[in-house]
């Protein structure tokens, strides 16, 4: 409501204002001798610094910005094919930086130098086929380069062999939460399907599939330093994007087809909590937390939590309400570790069967509740019967 109240008021001023300019033209009618459409040289004057000056707030404010947030940009990559992509990346800034500070520099300094003036005539030819042939060619030998680095990265990164000793993650996308699937001792990932969900099988593993019976389903990742993990994504709703920001990867996760990439994680969590960038990094985050604690104190809050870092798995495609908070926390442990976390985890199946045992007592203990069920199930079908029949004869 107040947004459009804002948004009336705005558009009143605006005509306010349209009109009092046209009021000012009226009065302003055979004051002034100069009301040619044609630009004079103070105008084109005037244009010329002012184009300019924009040149210079360009360049000001990409140096500006350089500055201030470009410690913003992800740093080392934790993964094995993170430099490649890195790489990639910069050269392409490099690339894009260079040539725009050339080209929005001679545009404007052209436009500047070559402004309107009475004793000066445009030159015209029709074409020039060595200045067509220099602009052509060399954006097109860049790019093809470019590209042809681009695929070759591409082919390194997303080629998984299919006898390289690999770890099986299914990645689970629902609307706002993932879950992980480790495919157990076969390394075999048992098949799925979104039909086949029912109480803790919320992912719709096939529990037919010999394969899924030593599937273990988490909620909180790990992975194992210097191996290669191999995440198959399914996605059970709309489209979500499977983003790991600091391993460098991300792929798509669609609903009723199964997307894959792999990568080598190179740092664990506490490896790479140590690195003097992530030192600085949360150093200076806390003290921003710890400022804020004391405002939230002051004002009979609680304090904040001091904050330490972890690696996230995010979801990067707009997915809905809550897409901002769809994240699963990452644990890159040392191989050791990593068994052992994984060991100490049950299986779909035993989940599945303690649920089920749990739910068997509940069944013995309450035989009244089960009667007045059976009751209320009597009621039901006789009401649904009588309607049908209602509806029959309404149909005649
Ligand atoms: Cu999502």
């Amino acid at each position: 409501m107040t947004s459009l109240l804002v948004i009336i008021v705005l558009v009143l001023l605006a005509v306010a204002l349209w009109q009092l300019t046209k009021i000012f033209d009226l009065t302003q009618v055979g004051a002034s001798s100069d009301d040619s459409q044609v630009a004079s040289d103070n105008d084109n004057n005037v244009q010329g610094y002012i184009m300019f000056g924009f040149l210079a707030f360009i360049y000001i404010f990409t140096i500006y910005g350089l500055l201030k947030w470009g410690n913003l940009a992800l740093h080392t990559p934790a993964s094995e094919h993170g430099l490649l992509v890195d790489n990639l990346m910069n050269i392409t800034w490099v690339l894009i930086f260079t040539v725009q500070v050339i080209t929005q520099g001679l545009l404007y300094w052209f436009s500047f130098k070559n402004r309107g003036h009475k004793d000066r005539k445009a030159l015209f030819f029709a074409d020039s086929n060595k200045l067509e042939a220099i602009w052509s060619i060399i954006p097109s030998v860049v790019l093809a380069c470019l590209i042809l680095y681009g695929l070759y990265a591409w082919n390194n990164i997303m080629f998984v062999d299919k006898d390289e000793d690999v770890i099986e993650i299914e990645l689970y996308a629902q609307q706002f939460k993932w879950t992980a699937r480790y495919a157990g001792a076969d390394n075999t990932l048992g098949k799925a399907n979104v039909r086949l969900i029912e109480g803790v099988n919320t992912l719709g593993v096939d529990m037919s599939d010999k394969n899924s019976q030593d599937d273990i389903v988490v909620s909180e990742l790990h992975i194992p330093k210097g191996k290669k993990v191999h995440f198959k994504m399914r996605s059970q709703d709309v489209l979500h994007s499977a983003y790991f920001p600091h391993f460098r990867a991300q792929m798509n996760c669609v609903p009723g087809m199964v997307t894959e990439f792999a990568f080598v994680p190179t740092y664990t969590t506490a490896e790479y909590r140590e690195l003097p960038f992530m030192v600085e990094k949360v150093a200076h985050i806390n003290k921003l937390r710890a400022e804020k604690s004391v405002e939230l104190v002051k004002k009979g809050g609680t304090a904040l939590d001091p904050y330490t870092f972890d690696y996230l798995l995010l979801c990067n495609k707009i997915c809905g309400a809550s897409h901002y908070n769809m994240q699963m926390k990452v644990v890159v442990d040392t191989p050791e570790d990593y068994k052992k976390w994984l060991s100490e985890k049950t299986t779909l199946a035993q989940d599945i069967k303690a649920a089920a045992a749990a739910e068997k007592p509940a069944e013995g203990t309450a035989p009244a509740t089960d009667s007045a069920t059976k009751v209320i199930d009597t009621v039901k079908a006789v009401v649904d019967t009588v309607k049908a029949a209602v509806a029959k004869v309404a149909m005649k």
